[in-house]
């Protein structure tokens, strides 16, 4: 199959989720063209198999806001005549389902039909998606999809609450690829950023407000009061002074270690002893899903799909956000003995196991299979 996808390329875990399903189709046989506005940052890989083509918005004075999705549906229209792509899959509603579907308008007057599947990620229905600005035409998008997935199930009832839908809508879970993630594959460099009698705590994701930063702060600030440890910041984003400014404020500014945007994540993981996501909202929890794969327990909210992905007492334990002394508390029970912290790691890894890469991208195969067969002029 020649598929086209579309998404964010940057760190976000839908643009990951994009990238990484993108190249395990590719492996699978399939031609896989990347339309979006830069090189997806996970896509370190162009082959035969594997294409990328830049969306450009030319700048204009008039213009207050550049017309991103008028160029992206141009785009589309031009690849898939070019490409002869069968199917197109759009990562995150806004803009690229309605820019999809213009574009499957445009193809139609042409005789060229384009099914158009649409995977929700959380944001674009739970907090930007609902908003009464956008609201009606995510809603539009949605319905004139040929099939809709959800990365969980939560997200699933989400939408149907927040849009009034009847559109059918599929869950797959996000996936995650265990080989890469498998620690020993990992070279550690454990030594350069915590002592041996330390215990590692990582915390990664785009530090919005969403994520509770400061809440990670409070969190680990309880723990190293109990137990020596160091805390590593992966991610950039509006939060990030905040959160350094707090470190300040409690004074443990030489026990956490912020690193930015990074590539090589599981390289991180893979000496970490826990990870901390304590987020308000969170469709399904990526990050989450990649530190189970590294054998590492989580401590984290039980907003949203979060109790899809972490098992409370197997991989780690769940809190309702903001629950900072609680969230502490657990994560100490875990860290406190080495014979507790194996048992929970390889419950981690037991539990992630269930998000194999393998076992889920024949779901996403089996959709577009239903959407090329579905496909009627809308
Ligand atoms: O978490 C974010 O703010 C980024 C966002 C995205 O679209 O890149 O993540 C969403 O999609 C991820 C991949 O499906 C999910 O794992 C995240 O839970 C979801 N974020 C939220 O729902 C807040």
């Amino acid at each position: 199959m020649k598929i086209g996808i579309v998404c964010y390329p940057t760190f976000g875990g839908s643009g990951v989720v994009a990238t990484e399903l993108g190249l395990e189709l590719s492996r699978k046989g399939h031609e896989v063209h990347f339309i979006t506005y830069r090189q997806p940052v996970r896509l370190e890989l162009l082959s035969a198999q594997v294409h990328f083509h830049e969306v450009n918005v030319p700048k204009y004075p008039l213009f207050h806001y550049q017309p991103y999705e008028l160029a992206l549906s141009s785009k589309i229209v031009d690849m898939v005549k070019i490409h002869n792509i069968d199917v197109l899959h759009v990562h995150y509603a806004i803009p690229h389902a309605y820019a999809g579907y213009m574009a499957k308008k445009m193809l139609l007057e042409e005789g060229i039909e384009l099914p158009i599947v649409t995977t929700l990620h959380g944001t674009d229905i739970t907090l930007v998606g609902s908003h009464p600005f956008y609201k009606t035409a995510v809603t539009f998008s949605i319905n004139k999809s040929d099939a809709v997935t959800s990365v969980s199930q939560s997200l699933k009832e989400d939408t149907q609450r927040l849009f009034n839908t009847k559109k059918d809508i599929i869950v797959i879970p996000n996936f995650i690829d265990l080989e890469k993630y498998k620690p020993n594959k990992n070279k550690c460099n454990r030594d350069l950023l915590a002592l041996a009698h330390e215990r590692v705590i990582t915390h990664m994701s785009n530090f919005r407000a969403v994520k509770r930063i400061p809440d990670v702060v409070k969190i680990f600030n309880l723990i190293q009061k109990k137990i020596p440890s160091k805390l590593m910041m992966i991610g950039e984003g509006p939060e990030l002074e905040k959160a350094k400014q707090l470190c300040s404020t409690l004074d443990i500014e030489d026990k956490v270690v912020f690193l930015g945007n990074t590539n090589e994540v599981n390289k991180i993981l893979c000496f970490s002893d826990l990870f901390l996501l304590p987020s308000e909202t969170e469709s399904f929890g990526l990050s989450a899903l990649e530190a189970m794969a590294s054998n590492v327990p989580v401590i984290s909210s039980d907003s949203g799909g979060l109790k899809e992905v972490n098992v409370a007492g197997v991989s780690g334990y769940l809190s309702s956000f903001g629950a900072v002394e609680q969230m502490a508390e657990n994560a100490i029970h875990i860290l406190e003995s080495d014979a507790t912290l194996d048992e929970f790691r390889k419950g981690a890894n037991s539990t992630a196991a269930k998000f194999d890469i393998h076992k889920i991208v024949p779901a996403y195969e089996a959709v577009y299979e239903m959407a090329l067969k579905n496909c009627i002029s809308i």
